[in-house]
């Protein structure tokens, strides 16, 4: 049987990283072996293209240089590791994936949609999500949790990006999950992680559910 592929998707600092850690340790709890991936990376040269993404140093990139390096490593990504995971039906967890592109590429730079959503299913090699959890929350305070959590001010190329640009991302976001009720599902990030988790995984659990005999 195919495997299945749920992302986690929102604003930096919505809490990704955490939930993803929590999801897979109650799925390993389950006894299901789960792979946990990140976007961009999660494979060498995806992780190379990741660190020429994020460098402050790169000022000068452009938008369309940006949308393709997200893509080129999606591509890598998927050849290496998910088609394959699937392929042996693996369950995978995916910080980040296609929709990233479309809300900040799109949403966020302005690029075309339509255009991205193609280019999205040619690195995406076709697959998508069975479920999209969207953490849904306000710019500013993502912010501020970001540079809590680390203690430091240094922002990567992204992060140093207006309030305005992350406002727009977030609509884009937003119009995604009212687009596709039916994969997307909104999650109140501002909760506490332990409510965050607790609706989560509901779910991921009708996902795992969904793939019993
Ligand atoms: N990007 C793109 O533009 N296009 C694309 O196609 C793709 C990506 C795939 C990746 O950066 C950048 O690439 C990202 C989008 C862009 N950039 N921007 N800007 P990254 O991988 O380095 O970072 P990130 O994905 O944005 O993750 P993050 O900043 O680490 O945020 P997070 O994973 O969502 O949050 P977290 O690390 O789990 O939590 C942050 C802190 O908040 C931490 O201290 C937690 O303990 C705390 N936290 C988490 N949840 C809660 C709750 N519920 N309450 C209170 N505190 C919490």
């Amino acid at each position: 049987m195919k495997g299945k592929l749920v992302s986690v998707e929102g604003l930096d600092g919505a809490g990704k990283t955490l939930l993803v850690e929590g999801l897979a340790e109650k799925i390993r709890q389950r006894g299901i072996p789960v792979t946990v991936i990140r976007e961009p990376g999660g494979s060498e040269v995806s992780e190379r293209i990741r660190g020429v993404l994020l460098d402050p140093q790169n000022e000068a990139m452009a938008s369309t240089t940006e949308a393709l390096l997200y893509l080129a490593a999606r591509a890598q990504l998927v050849a290496e590791v998910i088609q394959p995971a699937l392929e042996a039906g693996k369950f995978l967890l995916c910080d980040r994936f296609t929709d990233s592109t479309l809300a900040y590429q799109g949403g966020g730079r302005g690029l075309d949609r339509d255009m991205l959503a193609a280019l999205n299913l040619m690195a995406a090699d076709g697959v998508v999500p069975d479920r999209t959890i969207l953490l849904d929350i306000d710019p500013q305070l993502g912010r501020q949790r970001r540079l809590a959590g680390r203690g430091e001010v240094m922002e990567d190329r992204l992060e140093s990006e207006s309030m305005a640009f992350y406002q727009r991302v977030r609509e884009s976001y937003l119009e995604i999950a009212r687009q596709e009720p039916r994969r997307v599902y909104l999650v109140d990030a501002e909760k506490s992680p332990a409510a965050v988790l607790a609706r989560a995984w509901e779910i991921v659990e009708g996902v795992l559910d969904s793939g019993k005999g």
